[in-house]
């Protein structure tokens, strides 16, 4: 089968795309095949859990029948992108599926984003359509639709979950019935993700039917899902982990049930656990350190729960190794990302790996390199930054072909970023990003490694260490932090991290003790706009 994704889409070349078809990685099916597939084999099984309502297989598959007739009627089509900011509704995944059907591509904005995201991502995707709930968390989306009008000449259509104002609103009812055939190709493009940075604006990430169908078929096999697991969706579902990793459609793809929860935060999210008998989840590590103090006064029975994912930022080992006595469940580390690869510690693996590591590959076909700054492979099991290619890992960001340039090497190899040490065993410890030291005076700081020995303090729930701009040095440090009980103060983590034997220069210059972090859109610590708190306190000088 031939592809065509287009002059702003970066193929797979045809040779590896012929071995992956071969291998079988890819199999030509769309994800609506695979909806379809799985409303034959799971029928009357629940589906989706969205507070009250319920629906099997059967009545997922009809809602999105009707739903994908309708938007055929309002001309949308094969190859149209709509942007989708939704919660975690079950409209969300109604829409998701009638798109798939229809050929045409969802833009997965997370309701974090706002007018400067969403007019870009509308604009640069050209979407006929832009769909968001009415508000949600205090938030009115239908004026951030005002804007994007107003911003994107192409965007024809707003649908709204809820109150339309002057907008159309989507219905997802079940009496509506539609029976249009899959329009597209497997390798054809299913979806956009976002790319995750914590600089500048996300990247859209073009996934195809193929490489996204293998992304959470194969999460759900090493994570061991069955007709048995009921997930909770706790972060937000655009987000490519709970989405997919395996997430929500990995879970569809075994036929278990989907749980929606309308927050991470513990009081959301405990009492569902207690009563759909949820048994995996995926976290951040911000929210799993929360729920780990959370636990202990909630007074809720979590023990259904039978594994936590945690991934997205680096989970410290002082932290990870917690998990088992405070939440009772077993851990599975995972570093992922937007862009493809996923790296998951096995079930089985000893409990070093599991603390110490965030995971291998999933794919035999992954390949990964760890390099030097030259761009030359570093001995085993030393650090480097790493790169990848691979069944499920891009080879373009959209309509990006400068910034391709820098982000893939002439090989294909995506250039995460990301600093790496592959084990013995094959396991990749993270140990930051390429861009996560700070320089002070010409010494350079690991932040991860200042923040993992700070959270072994009694009065640390979480730490951050980013770099403050000095005359003399250039750079200085500050660590905020997020205290458990009684805030500790500078001298007492001086001391503390001299008692573990750290260099006096690793020592922040400066503490910080907040209530909360800021986040990024799917929770993770924004070190960027912790940078931004501590440069504005001293131009105050303060
Ligand atoms: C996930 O995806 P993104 O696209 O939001 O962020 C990817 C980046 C990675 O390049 C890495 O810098 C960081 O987030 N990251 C981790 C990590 N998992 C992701 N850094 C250290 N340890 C980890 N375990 O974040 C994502 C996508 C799918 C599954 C899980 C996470």
């Amino acid at each position: 089968m031939t592809s065509d994704l287009g002059p702003d889409l970066t193929e797979w070349p045809a040779d590896f795309a012929e071995r992956y078809r071969r291998d079988g990685y890819w199999r030509d099916r769309t994800l609506d095949d695979l909806l379809r597939q799985w409303a034959a084999d799971y029928a009357d099984r629940t589906a989706v859990v969205d507070g009250d309502r319920r629906w099997t297989y059967v009545e997922l598959e009809r809602r999105v029948g009707g739903l994908a007739a309708r938007l055929h009627g309002l001309g949308i089509g094969r190859g149209d992108r709509v942007v989708v900011q939704l919660p975690n509704k079950a409209e969300f995944v109604v829409l998701c599926f009638a798109l798939f059907r229809l050929g045409a591509q969802p833009v997965l904005a997370l309701p974090a984003h706002r007018a400067n995201e969403i007019t870009y991502l509308c604009q640069t995707s050209d979407a006929v359509a832009y769909v968001v709930a009415d508000r949600q968390a205090g938030f009115d989306y239908r004026d951030l639709a005002r804007e994007a009008l107003r911003a994107a000449p192409a965007l024809k259509h707003v649908l709204v979950v809820g109150d339309p104002a002057e907008f159309e609103p989507l219905e997802t009812g079940a009496g509506e019935v539609g029976d249009l055939p899959s329009t597209g190709l497997a390798s054809e493009v299913a979806l956009f993700l976002l790319s995750g940075g914590t600089t500048g604006l996300p990247k859209l990430i073009p996934r195809t039917h193929n490489d996204y169908a293998y992304n959470l078929e194969a999460s759900a096999r090493v994570c061991g899902f069955d007709e048995n697991t009921v997930y909770l969706a706790a972060l937000p579902i655009a987000h490519n982990f709970p989405f997919g990793c395996p997430g929500m459609l990995g879970t569809f793809c075994v036929g278990g049930t989907v749980v929606l929860a309308p927050s991470p935060a513990p009081p959301d999210t405990f009492p569902l656990i207690e009563r759909e008998r949820v048994t995996v989840t995926a976290l951040v590590p911000p929210l799993a350190l929360l729920w780990m103090e959370a636990v202990k006064w909630a007074g809720r029975d979590l023990s259904s729960l039978s594994v936590l994912q945690v991934g997205g930022a680096k989970f410290k080992p002082e932290a990870a190794a917690r998990v088992r006595s405070t939440l009772d469940c077993q851990l599975q580390q995972v570093f992922g990302m937007a862009e493809g690869l996923l790296c998951y510690t096995g079930l089985d693996d000893p409990d070093d790996v599991v603390v110490g590591t965030q995971g291998r590959p999933m794919s035999p076909a992954d390949e990964i390199r760890v390099v030097d700054v030259d761009g030359n492979e570093v001995a085993p099991g030393e650090l480097g930054e790493l790169h990848t290619r691979g069944p499920y890992t891009l080879r373009g960001y959209y309509r990006a072909a400068a910034y391709n340039a820098r982000a893939f090497t002439a090989d294909g190899f995506y250039r995460t970023g990301d600093l790496v040490r592959v084990t013995e065993t094959g396991h990749l410890v993270v140990e930051g990003r390429v861009k996560d030291i700070i320089n002070r005076g010409g010494e350079k700081i690991s932040a991860e490694e200042v923040e993992n020995h700070l959270l072994a303090h009694p009065a640390v729930r979480d730490a951050a260490l980013v770099g403050m701009p000095d005359d003399v040095l250039g750079e200085r440090t500050c660590v905020y932090v997020l205290p458990r009980g009684d805030a500790p103060t500078l001298p007492d983590l001086v001391a503390f991290l001299r008692s573990r034997g750290l260099a006096d220069y690793k020592l922040p210059d400066r503490l910080e003790v907040v209530d909360a972090f800021p986040g990024t859109g799917v929770g993770k610590v924004s070190k960027k706009d912790l940078m931004a708190d501590i440069t504005a306190k001293l131009a105050a000088g303060r």
